[in-house]
């Protein structure tokens, strides 16, 4: 039978998407829901609920709904909860900056690499100072590669030198010009209390204390890094989540050739 109840119902939801005024989609489009997870610390039982209502309330969200509850241990309660945020994004105004260079595969890089640069790129990868997080890295370079793409290690016109983790930023840099690197890769996964940007950016004082960062295409990357997030810290390009060895083979001979042609202008 069609024009049943649920056909009457589902005409009363609202369907319409408004660019301008973006709302999270929950069951229907505009209901805002959310899903929100947070430990407070106090001990649980009523009071620890009302609280974690009244904080999401103040946080903008209307109808809060705590829909799991756990102690952690004594003293501290963890929670799951839904609410519906009373708030838009207007999309059609976004802008975030992007690495900008052509996407090309391993075949496609290797000949571009042969034909314009005439011998391989030497590229050095580390997860560095205290970050023991190897998977990003190894995603990048491993020969085997990534989720169906292929890492550095397996580029016939890129010489690939992954150091591991928990590399300290002088060892890495003194293992750069040992190899002669055109290119360093950074790694970092950990960024409670911010230690990723205390990291990142002591590599580049360091770098520029020894007169090298201009010499050098230098990349950092992890999932919690953005391009944007990068170049304020002082590199030339960022990659984060989903993320592959061809994004940052492809930026990273592009960038090469375009710095050798300006270097052959200025001559
Ligand atoms: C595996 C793992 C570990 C393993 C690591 C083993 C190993 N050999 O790497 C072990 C058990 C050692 C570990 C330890 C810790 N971990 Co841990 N770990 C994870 C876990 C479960 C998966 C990470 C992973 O492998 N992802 C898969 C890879 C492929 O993804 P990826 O790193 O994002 O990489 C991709 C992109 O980001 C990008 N990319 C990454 N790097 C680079 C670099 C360049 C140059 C480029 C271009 C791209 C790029 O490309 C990759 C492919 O797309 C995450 C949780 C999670 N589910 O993500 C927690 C997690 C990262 N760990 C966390 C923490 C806190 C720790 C510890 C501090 C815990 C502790 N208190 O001891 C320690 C770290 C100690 C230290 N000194 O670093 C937190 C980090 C929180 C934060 N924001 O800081 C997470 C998020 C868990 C959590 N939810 O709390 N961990």
């Amino acid at each position: 039978m069609s024009g049943g109840l649920y056909s009457m119902q589902s005409k009363e939801f609202d369907k319409t998407l408004d660019l301008e005024k973006v709302k999270p989609y929950g069951d229907t489009m505009n209901d805002g829901k959310v899903q929100l997870s947070f430990t407070l610390p106090v001990p649980m039982g009523d009071e620890a609920i009302e609280a974690a209502k009244q904080l999401i309330r103040q946080m903008g969200f209307e109808n809060p709904q705590v829909v799991y509850y756990k102690e952690l241990t004594p003293g501290f309660t963890f929670f799951n909860c839904y609410g519906s945020t009373i708030h838009t994004v207007n999309f059609s105004n976004i802008y975030v900056p992007k690495v900008e260079s052509g996407k090309m595969d391993m075949h496609e890089t290797d000949d571009y690499i042969r034909e314009q640069v005439g011998r391989p790129l030497v590229i050095v990868g580390a997860s560095t100072g205290t970050d023991a997080h190897t998977v990003g890295i190894d995603a990048i370079m491993n020969m085997k590669g990534y989720a169906g793409h292929y890492g550095l290690e397996r580029y016939e016109m890129i010489d690939a030198y992954n150091l591991g983790s928990q590399v300290p930023n002088e060892e890495f840099i003194a293992k750069a010009i040992e190899l002669g690197a055109d290119a360093l890769l950074v790694s970092q996964t950990v960024t409670q209390k911010d230690v990723h940007i205390k990291n990142l950016v002591e590599l580049v004082e360091l770098m520029e204390a020894e007169g090298l960062r201009d010499k050098l295409i230098l990349v950092c990357g992890g999932p919690r890094l953005s391009h944007e997030l990068a170049k304020e810290l002082g590199y030339d390009a960022g990659f984060g989540m989903n993320s592959y060895a061809d994004d940052v083979a492809s930026y990273i001979s592009q960038e090469f050739v375009r710095r050798l042609s300006v270097k052959k202008n200025k001559i």
